[in-house]
């Protein structure tokens, strides 16, 4: 948040790479004269014009639409200006280089990434949360992701958070008001029903943890790392889950050498499963640099799967898995090729039992995934969070418990009630961007797209 945010901006607003459009995107508080020197002509307010963009030579770089958008009514709350051309790189950097020449007596320049959206949020034209979804919507890998985003977008989230939020504000200024009068103070919990309203807010406050984690595991997902000997069947496990041909799948120990992932989606939530190669002591320099790999790959999973083969099982890796993983990851002993097992009895009840080959347990592999996840397969998900989110809605969860405790005490801790209510808020308030601090907001935008 360094870069001076009065500067007009511009920058390539769709993806790198060959495409049927491309556009290039200026935002900056008055671009009409700006308008003017580039195209030779005023542009009527959101008409599309179509016309060339011309050089410094007035040739055509291209032809194609130029939209503009006056002050509020754009997507940065500032004047915004798109031409959409063709989507070649050569165009458009053309284009892009032009601006910045025409535009470089404005002060022009380009865009840090997300920083569009970071004046939109400035400008009061979405919140911090719904800029936020922005840049999930962009990022969603499924489409129950895209549509929580899409939801988060259109301020589903923060009208949930707002109206939580002014509830707790009648409730301050009742109180506030109360304290100026202390001999009210006693009857004030009754008069107003504080301990109602109070227990109404957390009671809806739950409601929307509950929601949001579940928006969160759609976002985050689940890194998985199959890991065992070789020949247990992790390929092929890969290979099953993901229903295509991935990894390479033989009966010779040590196949895989380096790590091969891929993201599957279960009921919508991202999960990204990654091959190893087999562990074991060797002496080939390439396999056993694939072995190192899979140690770090261990010590990053969410859950490593302890792959067996269920006809010969050993724990001779439960202690070193153990050893190397990270410490609130989960390991889940999985037994393969229950096909052919023949002596099942020696397999813990709890382990879950597969076979990559027939598919047999997949389904039970998959859920409990999902479980772990915390995915909650009868509830829906109307809007994408992120851990800070739930950071600050457990806080304000904590603010209210207190609250109520001071409430129960009924003696004379109005004001510490008063001071729980206003953390509360205040917690609350930083979901939405209208309490947050500078840093956070740049941590938050530097992770956009330029042009974003
Ligand atoms: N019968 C049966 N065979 C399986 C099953 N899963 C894997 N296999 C066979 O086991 C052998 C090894 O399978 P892979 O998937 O390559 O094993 P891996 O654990 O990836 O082995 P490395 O890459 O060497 O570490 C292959 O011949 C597979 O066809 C299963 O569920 N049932
Ligand atoms: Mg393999």
């Amino acid at each position: 948040m360094t870069s001076n945010l009065i500067d007009p901006i511009v920058a390539i607003a769709t993806a790198p790479g060959r495409g049927g459009i491309g556009v290039v995107r200026v935002s900056g508080p008055s671009l009409g004269p700006f308008i003017f020197s580039l195209l030779g002509k005023n542009l009527l307010p959101r008409h599309a014009h179509y016309l060339s963009f011309p050089d410094e030579n007035n040739q055509p770089i291209d032809q194609g639409l130029a939209i503009f958008f006056k002050h509020p009514h754009s997507y940065t709350g500032e004047d915004v200006l798109e031409l959409q051309g063709h989507g070649g790189p050569a165009v458009l950097q053309q284009l892009l280089k032009r601006c910045l020449t025409v535009g470089e007596t404005y002060g022009m320049r380009l865009a840090t990434p997300g920083e569009f959206t970071q004046r939109a949020f400035l400008n009061d034209k979405i919140d911090l949360a719904q800029a936020e979804a922005v840049a999930d919507l962009i990022d969603a890998s499924s489409e129950a992701a895209a549509r929580a985003a899409v939801s988060s977008l259109s301020g589903e989230f923060s009208r949930r958070i707002n109206t939580l939020s002014s509830s707790i504000v009648q409730l301050r200024m009742l109180v506030e008001a109360t304290l100026d009068f202390p001999e009210e103070e006693i009857e004030f919990l009754e008069k107003y029903q504080a301990r109602q309203k109070l227990n109404t807010m957390l009671s809806d406050l739950e409601n929307i943890i509950s929601q949001s984690r579940q928006g969160m595991v759609l976002r985050e997902g689940l890194h998985v790392v199959l890991a065992g000997v070789p020949n247990v069947g992790k390929s092929s496990l890969l290979n099953a889950l993901a229903g295509q041909d991935l990894a390479i799948v033989t009966d010779i120990a040590g196949t895989t050498r380096d790590k091969v992932s891929q993201i599957i989606h279960l009921h919508g939530v991202p999960i990204t499963i990654i091959d190893t190669a087999g562990l074991r002591e060797t002496t080939d320099t390439i396999e056993s640099i694939g072995i190192s790999r899979s140690w770090a790959e261990i010590a990053n999973a969410d859950v490593v799967l302890h792959l067996m083969d269920a006809t010969q099982p050993n724990s001779q890796l439960d202690e070193k898995i153990e050893l190397h993983r990270s410490r609130q990851s989960i390991v889940l002993q999985v037994f393969n090729k229950q096909d052919l097992a023949c002596y099942l009895s020696i397999i813990p009840d709890q382990a879950i039992r597969i076979s990559a080959k027939t598919g047999a347990g997949l389904d039970t592999l998959q859920s409990k995934l999902l479980e772990i996840a915390g995915w909650n397969p009868g509830q829906e998900s109307p809007w994408l969070a992120r851990q800070r989110h739930i950071d600050s809605l457990e806080q304000s969860r904590m603010h209210l418990l207190l609250a109520q405790d001071h409430a129960a005490e009924n003696d004379r801790v109005l004001d510490l009630f008063a001071e729980e209510l206003r953390l509360a808020h205040e917690s609350l308030g930083q979901i939405t961007g209208k309490m947050s601090p500078d840093d956070l907001l740049g941590e938050i935008f530097s992770r956009f797209c330029i042009g974003k």
